[in-house]
């Protein structure tokens, strides 16, 4: 390939000397030239800018020099002319200007198959777009550049930049081949953290699972990183994520960490503590959920007892305002759409469900996590779930969390199994008088940090 710079700042360019540029030029893969605007100058002054149409502040770069300049560059071009091939020469003139389309990794790539690539370098408020226009009317290809939303002095920084980008993807350019192909099955998300030796510095350990030899567990750590620091940095990027490339670890990956996918988009998700004045709201939530967790042949009219006596806001005002319980509830582009309630102390494990050494009195018991019908699948209730463990685990004493559901739920039990719990006893939970045979599951809490790794 091919590249002219032209500025009235060559000395920008030494920095290709230093580059690896310099070892890509050796073996003639690229052959870099510099060429200062002002040859192309006829005045004593030497000038190349003047005061703008219409008025206005600053100077702009005046086309007849440029004309001259980028005139002989083309026609000066190489092999434009060799008989022996056959192939059409691409010659592409890129002008950095603030106000071009944004250069991606993709246009990199693009402009890495051109034969000739001329770099226009402005300074002042920039070129007479009498260049671009005249040079695409020739039949050039002419790309009008920007590198960020931010001002620069000139172009010729983002000139440096849209060369590193685009040799270092020639063909037989990189000493290591593999990190190009690498990069080219990103998964549209950042980078996970990389870390090397040693394993401790000062005071910071390198994450455990990097040292685990678990290449499962390693995969789905960078995979929850890289999930999260996007989500962070760059919530452009997750809109953009078609739904089919996320798994229900990486939906709830997110939802931990405020975002919700669906195929209406993007929402914004909180969790937090259930304030007092909600209780009414939660009532409501609560009241149209609870059919959905109960078995099909409970009559509906068990559950609107059930509802009316167990599931109304006095019950929940007073869960909020027991200290021995944490309501946390799911805000979903501001409207409350899922909760989840712990229970400590005396009363919150029924007597029927002690089965000693496995489920005692001492245990944190979980009001099942409710979740609105458009987030389910979202990941928003395992981030209700892991929430409220997280909670249980740090602010109570209790050694192990408890939850009950129905036997026949098992689109539950696998959630809950996914989340640590495993499967301890029965209990008859009793809606309006109506027996229902559920299971009891368990979550260990003494070992949470070590779960902690995903
Ligand atoms: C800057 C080429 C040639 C300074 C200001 C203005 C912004 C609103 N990403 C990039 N930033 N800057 C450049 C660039 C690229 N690529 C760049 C250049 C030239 C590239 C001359 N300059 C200096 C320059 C006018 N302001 C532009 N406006 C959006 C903040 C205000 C006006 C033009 C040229």
């Amino acid at each position: 390939m091919k590249i002219d710079l032209v500025s009235i700042f060559p000395q920008y360019f030494t920095a290709l000397d230093l580059s690896l540029l310099g070892k890509a030029a050796e073996t003639g893969l690229v052959h870099a030239r510099v060429h200062d605007l002002r040859q192309w100058t006829h005045d004593r002054h030497r000038s190349v800018d003047d005061t703008p149409y219409g008025g206005g502040a600053g100077m702009v770069m005046m086309p007849q020099v440029w004309g001259e300049a980028l005139d002989t560059l083309i026609h000066d071009a190489p092999h434009s002319n060799d008989s022996d091939r056959s192939e059409a020469v691409r010659t592409v003139l890129a002008i950095p200007t603030p106000s071009g389309s944004p250069l991606t990794q993709a246009k990199a790539a693009d402009l890495a198959t051109a034969d000739h690539l001329i770099i226009a370098c402005g300074r002042y408020e920039g070129i007479d777009q009498r260049i671009g226009d005249h040079y695409r009317e020739r039949g050039l290809e002419v790309y009008e550049y920007s590198i960020g939303d931010y001002v620069l002095n000139g172009g010729e920084v983002a000139a440096l930049v849209l060369v590193e980008a685009v040799t270092r993807l020639l063909e037989g350019f990189m000493g290591n081949p593999d990190s190009i192909v690498e990069e080219s099955h990103s998964d549209g998300l950042l980078e996970y953290p990389a870390y090397t030796k040693p394993r401790s510095w000062r005071e910071l350990d390198v994450p455990a699972v990097l040292l685990s030899g678990d290449h499962a567990a390693i995969a789905r750590w960078r995979r929850n990183r890289a999930l999260e620091r996007t989500a962070k940095r760059r919530p452009d990027m997750i809109a953009s994520l078609a739904l089919d490339t996320l798994d229900s670890a990486d939906r709830m990956t997110l939802a931990r960490v405020g975002v919700l996918l669906t195929d209406t988009g993007t929402h914004h998700l909180e969790i937090r503590a259930a304030r007092a004045e909600e209780a009414a709201l939660i009532a409501r939530l609560a009241a149209r959920t609870f059919p959905d967790a109960c078995p099909p042949e409970l009559p509906a009219e068990a559950m609107n007892v059930f509802i009316t006596d167990h599931l109304n806001e006095d019950t929940f005002a007073a869960h909020i305002a027991n200290p021995e319980d944490q309501i946390f509830v799911a805000i979903v582009d501001g409207e409350l759409s899922g909760y989840c309630l712990v229970r400590t102390g005396e009363t919150a494990i029924d007597a029927d469900m002690i089965r000693p050494g496995k489920i005692d009195a001492g245990d944190a018991y979980l009001s099942k996590c409710y979740v609105d019908t458009p987030w389910r699948g979202t990941g928003l209730a395992g981030a209700l779930l892991e929430r409220s463990i997280e909670y249980a685990a740090a602010h109570t004493q209790a050694p192990r969390i408890v939850v009950g559901t129905h036997r026949s739920n098992f689109r539950a039990q696998k959630f809950y199994r996914k989340h640590g719990f495993v499967k301890k006893g029965r209990r008859i939970f009793t809606v309006a008088g109506i027996p229902n045979h559920d299971v009891v599951l368990v979550r260990d809490l003494t070992t949470f940090a070590a779960s902690e790794k995903d």
